[in-house]
């Protein structure tokens, strides 16, 4: 039987190997992908943050839970997107500068992969000069912008700012997110929208783009 309580004991004891082997197990025993990650992978992450915030971890503890999480989300990624089909809408994505947190941004990439956008996936640390040419050279409809800290919140803001003043404010959506990103928050810097999860992000971009969620 798959042991998904293994995969969450790994990920938080930054054990990548037993992550991967857990991972794999679920997944071959059938476990749906998207229920993996909710319920198992993200909330061990929580977990991971909970005793950073209460100092019984440090940014070691936090660097080997994230590689765990990584190698068993290399895993499951593949199964979250789906092949084959035309481009719903293209989706220009990145952590915002600042900011080196990638999973968040990386699971919602490969939920909106999976459901049929075509990804452009700018890494962290993002320039708003960097959003506005990938923008424009690959003429996106959506920038999904990432934020984990508060104090790289403000990045977003700029962005935003930096695609108005680019004048290309109107020719493309901007979708918001990250742990410390609030509804109240993206309404304040003019976002087009806000999710605190990759599903939520999915909704949205699809609405964007006039698919009926
Ligand atoms: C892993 C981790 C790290 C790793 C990151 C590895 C990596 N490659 O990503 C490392 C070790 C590098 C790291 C570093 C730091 N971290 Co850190 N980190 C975390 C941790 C434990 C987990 C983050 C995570 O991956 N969560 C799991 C993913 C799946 O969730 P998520 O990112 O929130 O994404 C979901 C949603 O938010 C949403 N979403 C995300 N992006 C987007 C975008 C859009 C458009 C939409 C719609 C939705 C959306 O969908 C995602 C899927 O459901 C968090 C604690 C936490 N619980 O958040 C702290 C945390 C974010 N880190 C924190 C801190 C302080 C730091 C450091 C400053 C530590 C230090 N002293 O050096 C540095 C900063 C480095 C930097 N410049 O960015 C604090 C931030 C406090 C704050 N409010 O500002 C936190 C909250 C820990 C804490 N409790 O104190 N960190």
């Amino acid at each position: 039987m798959a042991d998904n309580r293994t995969l969450y004991d790994a990920i938080v004891a930054g054990d990548a190997r037993t992550a991967a082997t857990a991972a794999r197990a679920a997944l071959d025993q059938g476990v749906d992908p998207v229920e993996l990650v909710s319920r198992h992978m993200i909330p061990a992450m929580d977990e991971v943050g909970r005793l950073f915030a209460c100092e019984e971890y440090f940014v070691p503890e936090l660097l080997l839970a994230s590689r765990a999480m990584k190698g068993a989300l290399v895993l499951v990624r593949p199964l979250l997107a789906s092949s084959g089909v035309e481009p719903v809408g293209r989706v220009v994505i990145g952590s915002v500068l600042g900011d080196l947190h990638d999973i968040g941004k990386n699971l919602v990439a490969s939920m909106l992969e999976g459901a049929g956008f075509e990804i452009i996936d700018l890494g962290a640390d993002v320039t708003p000069a960097r959003f506005i040419q990938a923008i424009l050279e690959k003429k996106a409809d959506i920038a999904c912008l990432s934020a984990l800290l508060t104090v790289t919140m403000p990045a977003m803001r700029d962005t935003i700012e930096a695609i108005r003043q680019a004048g290309i404010r109107d020719r493309v959506k901007v979708l918001v997110g990250g742990a410390p990103v609030t509804q109240q928050y993206a309404d304040q810097i003019g976002a087009d929208g806000y999710s605190d999860n990759a599903s939520g992000a999915v909704a949205l971009a699809r609405k964007l783009v006039g698919i009926s969620v």
